[in-house]
């Protein structure tokens, strides 16, 4: 069979593509259910809350999956989904993560971060201890792939560069944490810095950069979070 498909495009008749396509599926929705498709969003993710102190209590892993799976389908540069996410659930390997964490983090809170820098955190109560990531059930590390690792004709090992990683892994990292709001888990967007002993730890290969570190969980049962504001919209969005 020819892999050609035939495209109708609007100016022109009929243009043919090496690559296959197909009908796109999309239904349109009454102006009615837009609004409350997206009056139920709004609902469930302006109470979502980055939080820091966790519930040992386990969670549902296979719930986690599903909203590693809804990750998985965010758009990427040129569809290379140059991402990985690791679940961390043994206690002694989130023993170690948290040791290493502490130890950059003593260094950041301690000569590395400029004091401008402090000053911007200091209403969110944050400092070098970090014991969610021991407690929190669960640890999602979200890896980026910069560049992907093929074999040329003669077997040699090539690098094969990845388009657009950041913008990617973000959208997928904001998709996930949504998802994981979703399903009703606190997570906490975190950065140790810098992140390298994530991969080592790991035993990942060295294309794999950690990007975020996504404890996930329910709160402690006295978790409190800082009292900060989300812009309002006039501040965050113009109609030209
Ligand atoms: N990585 C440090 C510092 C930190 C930096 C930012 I930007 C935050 O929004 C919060 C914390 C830490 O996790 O404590």
């Amino acid at each position: 069979m020819n892999a050609c498909a035939k495209i109708t495009v609007t100016n022109e008749s009929i243009m043919t593509k090496p690559y296959p396509f197909k009908p796109l599926e999309f239904e349109r929705l009454s102006r009615e259910e837009q609004k409350a498709r997206l009056g139920q969003f709004v609902e469930t993710l302006s109470q979502r809350r980055t939080v820091r102190e966790f519930s040992p209590d386990p969670i549902d892993l296979s719930l986690v999956e599903d909203a590693i799976r809804i990750a998985g389908l965010a758009p990427s540069g040129a569809n290379q989904q140059p991402w990985h996410f690791s679940v961390v659930v043994d206690q002694e390997v989130k023993r170690k993560i948290r040791k290493a964490a502490e130890e950059e983090e003593y260094q950041s809170y301690h000569g590395r971060m400029p004091q401008e820098w402090l000053d911007k955190l200091a209403p969110l109560g944050t400092d070098e201890h970090k014991p969610f990531l021991e407690i929190a059930p669960a640890l999602i590390i979200v890896f980026k792939i910069d560049y992907g690792l093929i074999q040329d004709e003669k077997g040699n090992e090539k690098k094969e560069k990845h388009y657009y990683v950041n913008e990617s892994v973000g959208l997928a990292s904001g998709f996930l944490v949504a998802a994981l709001q979703m399903a009703g888990f606190a997570t906490l967007t975190h950065t140790p810095s810098p992140m390298g002993f994530l991969a080592d730890i790991l035993g990942k290969p060295k294309n794999y950069k950690a990007f975020l570190l996504i404890p996930v969980g329910f709160p402690a049962d006295d978790a409190r979070v800082p009292v900060i504001t989300k812009k309002p919209f006039s501040e965050i969005s113009d109609r030209i």
